[in-house]
């Protein structure tokens, strides 16, 4: 809850003196004149005092001397400090020198962009290094400001043009981010997070360490020396061929009994685990156990491949990050919460009323129409909304649109 009181950022305390030396003085003069005044209320009180007795002094030069002097002064120091820290703000370092983060301003969300092109809804920087940012909004948005307590800095952000702010965070940690200028219905959830990491995590963070890759079920077919038996294309050699195995109907010999059997999911597995116990008719018993030669999820992966599945490859980013790093969460909420926009929450094929060229249609949300809310939602506007959806259409890939859609479709 605190979090903020502490500055963390190079400049944090220039700007804590300023405000630090300007209370001090505040305090000082709140006490010379309070102070004064209830000592006057007492010494001159009715009881004591008849009015006679009071001087009427017309001018008096020593004092007015004094308090023309003094604040002046005062306002100087307050001046000189406050012009200091913010010639510390307000001077930009060098490209060359500094971490450049692109920041995207919109009602009502944040969007941070890296040198590389990767897109997130938090920033993350490195500590230690001069981060700059280069701020702006759509054209049709509004006034923002980019808001962190705990770095004392604050900057506006313009629709159309580009603010800059910058800042050297010397403690890791987890920041709040909050616009400061009030833009609208949703201003106070337009909040994210600096998440502040060493250089090497910003690394990782930017390009992430590659996962080792998962071998296919063909690699592991080759690896273990499988298709030195088994054919891939229906040809015989010592053992049956792979090709259409799954689900046909086959002889073996159990305990020396002849049966005919269907290729199921645990027959395969048996035969590459324990293939002594069902032996293939008219074939030898020479194939060798793989017991404890497979790991779990290799022989997962094999098994697949013997069943003709497809491989799954994970796509780029899911919908879901999508959808937080394009900001849709400003407007949409995805458990079914009214916000500015519809819910996504059973957004696929739903009932719903829209207006298209001023006239009312009942339609179903199919993916063709979802499509086009999404990079074109001027067009087809859901009745009792503001038209104020900014589109997607040169901002979103089309995979990306498609991810979404995907996403929608799971979402009940
Ligand atoms: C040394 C040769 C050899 C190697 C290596 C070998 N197999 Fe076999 N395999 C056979 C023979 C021979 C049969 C048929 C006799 C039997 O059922 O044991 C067979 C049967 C099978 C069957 C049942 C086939 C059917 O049509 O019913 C499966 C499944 C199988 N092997 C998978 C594998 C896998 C997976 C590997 C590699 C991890 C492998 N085999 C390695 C020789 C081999
Ligand atoms: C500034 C707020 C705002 C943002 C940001 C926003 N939307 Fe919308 N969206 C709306 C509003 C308001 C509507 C309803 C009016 C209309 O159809 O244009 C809407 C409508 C939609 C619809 C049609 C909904 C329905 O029930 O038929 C879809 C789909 C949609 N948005 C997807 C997205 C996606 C995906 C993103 C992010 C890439 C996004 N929106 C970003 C405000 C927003
Ligand atoms: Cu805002």
């Amino acid at each position: 809850m605190l979090e903020g009181i502490k500055g963390v950022s190079t400049y944090a305390a220039n700007v804590d003196n300023a405000f630090l030396i300007v209370t001090l003085i505040t305090l000082f003069l709140f006490i010379v004149t309070i102070g004064s005044m209830l000592y006057f209320v007492y010494r001159y009180r009715s009881s004591k005092n008849a009015p006679e007795e009071t001087k009427n002094i017309k001018h008096y030069t020593p004092i007015e001397i004094a308090w023309t002097v003094i604040p002046t002064i005062l306002m100087m120091i307050v001046f000189y400090f406050g012009l200091e820290s913010l010639r510390v703000q307000r001077t930009m370092p060098n490209d060359t020198e500094s971490t450049i983060v692109k920041v995207l301003a919109q009602r009502w969300s944040w969007q941070f962009e890296y040198a590389n092109g990767k897109k997130t809804n938090e920033l993350t920087i490195p500590v230690n290094t001069k981060i700059k940012l280069l701020m702006t909004a759509p054209k049709d948005d509004v006034l923002h400001s980019f808001f962190v307590p705990a770095f004392r800095a604050k900057e506006d952000i313009v629709p159309g043009q580009i603010t800059k702010l910058w800042f050297n965070v010397d403690t890791k940690g987890r920041y709040d981010i909050q616009c400061a200028e009030y833009c609208g219905t949703r201003h106070s959830f337009m909040r994210s997070f600096v998440n502040a990491v060493s250089k090497e995590e910003f690394n990782d963070f930017l390009n992430p360490p590659k996962k080792e890759e998962q071998k296919s079920g063909l690699d592991l077919i080759n690896e273990n020396g499988c298709t030195g038996c088994h054919s891939l294309d229906g040809v015989r050699l010592v053992g049956p061929t792979f090709k259409d195995t799954y689900n046909k109907e086959v002889v073996i010999i159990e305990n020396g009994v002849k049966k005919t059997i269907k290729k199921d999911e645990n027959y395969l597995k048996n035969s590459i685990l324990k293939p002594k116990s069902q032996v293939v008719d008219t074939y030898p018993n020479i194939m060798p156990s793989f017991e404890g030669r497979l790991e779990d999820k290799d022989l997962e992966i094999i098994l697949n491949f013997l069943k003709g599945e497809k491989e799954k490859k994970e796509p780029e980013a899911s919908g879901l990050e999508i959808i937080q790093n394009n900001g849709c969460t400003g407007c949409h909420s995805l458990d079914g919460i009214r916000v500015v926009g519809p819910t996504f929450k059973g957004i696929y094929n739903r009932d719903t009323s829209i207006l298209r060229d001023g006239k009312k249609l009942n339609i179903k949300a199919n993916e063709k129409y979802l499509i086009n809310s999404i990079i074109n939602p001027k067009e087809d506007v859901v009745e009792t909304y503001p038209n104020i959806m900014p589109p997607f259409k040169d901002i979103l890939k089309e995979e990306e649109v498609k991810a979404i859609i995907k996403y929608f479709k799971g979402l009940k």
